[in-house]
């Protein structure tokens, strides 16, 4: 005999009405405003929120003067490959002036975001969070707080960028430093903790290129997904965050109101160069037990490094590979002078028709030989590739 357990889930569909426009800012920090993409003439974005099973739909107006997508990162999209939002790979970019509805159904939990895909539209403001909950996710808690880390460059990102790819060396593409900002402000939100309860943090790296560093004052961060996937607990002190990542960790509260704490978000990276009382850079924010209580003594971020490769999934199938694909990665100039990303020295240029449409309308062999040097490709410049890992 079995017992067949039966779910009840209320699916709902979550809509948002995103009109995709510059706007002029400085983000609250000290420095000029300048033009930035964001949504609804407003930084920072809407967060977006849902459950297991509901329907996304973003329906969406470009209104900038160039093409625009948006790309909702860690999303499998089985089926639905067409709403990913990778220009050119999997659908045309939406033209300035009209809209176009992403719709599908959320069929994975965790910590996501949406960001733009379409020139750098990305590292120039568009992008948000994107959690997805899960009435039967194995990891409770008795609160949630949700902190997006960001960089902020005083210049367009345009201008970064043709600094980053200038093949003559005499650009520094660090003149105008990166700031920090945490849920789109310079100053780090107040989280407050109740004694002995304990509250799940959900981390989001919506960084360009910089790192960042997550740690708490006297509190143990317990890993409880990577990427969208729930892991194996791992205890540590500090989590190190890529462009892109995102992790949650389960902080267990003091069992008393005797002391608040802060916390520490550093972004760094050692690709770039220090600027001394700039970069690397550090925001602090507040773990408040009490009004009245004194602050624990402030700490440093623990030196902790940790091979996440080691971190694993739970309930996930363990992955046996059965065949191997070898990939050289390079990244450097190339005849042209150009500044690019590379597979075996094979670039990839955003094709003329998607790839997706390609796939389906020729006859493709999925022999992986077909893929070998030279065959097959596609040249994409760095920036698309940049924006193809994010
Ligand atoms: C803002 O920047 C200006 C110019 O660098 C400086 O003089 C001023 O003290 C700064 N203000 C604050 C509040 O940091
Ligand atoms: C396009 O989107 C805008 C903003 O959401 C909306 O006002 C407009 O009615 C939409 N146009 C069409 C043709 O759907
Ligand atoms: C970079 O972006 C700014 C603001 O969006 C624009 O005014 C400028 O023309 C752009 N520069 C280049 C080289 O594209
Ligand atoms: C990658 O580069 C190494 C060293 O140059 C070379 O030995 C190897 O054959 C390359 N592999 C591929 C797949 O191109
Ligand atoms: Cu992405």
């Amino acid at each position: 005999m079995f017992v067949a357990a039966i779910s009840c889930v209320y699916s709902k569909r979550v809509v948002h009405d995103w009109s995709i426009t510059y706007v002029t800012s400085n983000r609250g920090l000290n420095q000029t405003a300048r033009r930035g993409v964001g949504v609804n003439n407003q930084f920072p974005l809407p967060v977006v929120e849902a459950t297991i099973g509901d329907v996304l739909v973003l329906n969406v107006h470009n209104a900038l003067d160039q093409p625009t997508t948006l790309h909702s990162h860690g999303m499998f999209q089985r089926n639905t490959a067409y709403y990913d939002g990778a220009a050119m790979a999997t659908e045309c970019a939406i033209a300035p002036g009209s809209n176009f509805t992403y719709e599908f159904k959320l069929e994975q939990a965790g910590t996501y975001w949406i960001h733009g895909h379409k020139n750098l539209q990305n590292f120039d403001g568009l992008r948000t969070p994107f959690v997805i909950r899960d009435p039967s996710d194995p990891y409770k808690s008795d609160g949630e707080y949700l902190l997006a880390v960001e960089d902020w460059w005083p210049v367009s990102f345009n201008t970064t960028f043709a600094a980053l790819t200038d093949h003559t060396g005499q650009s520094n593409p660090f003149a105008s430093p990166p700031n920090l900002l945490v849920n789109g402000s310079p100053i780090a939100p107040k989280l407050d903790f109740e004694p002995g309860k304990a509250y799940r943090i959900r981390l989001v790296s919506m960084m360009s290129l910089p790192l960042f560093e997550f740690a708490i004052d006297g509190h143990d961060l317990q890993i409880i997904e990577v990427d969208g996937e729930n892991t194996k607990p791992k205890t540590v002190k500090v989590v190190r965050l890529a462009p892109a990542q995102r992790v949650s960790v389960l902080v267990r509260a003091k069992p008393s109101r005797k002391n608040n704490y802060r916390y520490h978000v550093a972004m760094f990276g050692d690709f770039l160069p220090p600027i001394p009382g700039v970069f690397p850079s550090q925001e602090d924010g507040i773990i408040a037990y009490s009004t009245s209580s004194p602050f624990a003594s402030t700490g440093k971020i623990p030196s902790e490094p940790f091979d996440e490769t080691t971190m694993e999934s739970i309930g996930g199938a363990e992955l046996i590979p059965d065949r191997g694909l070898y990939f050289n990665a390079t990244f450097g100039f190339l005849p042209d002078g150009v500044n690019y990303e590379s597979f075996n020295l094979v670039t990839f240029r955003e094709p003329l028709v998607p790839s997706l449409f390609t796939a389906l309308t020729e006859s493709v062999s999925l022999n992986p030989i077909a893929y070998g040097p030279q065959t097959n490709a596609h040249v994409l410049k760095l920036n698309e590739v940049i924006e193809m890992l994010f």
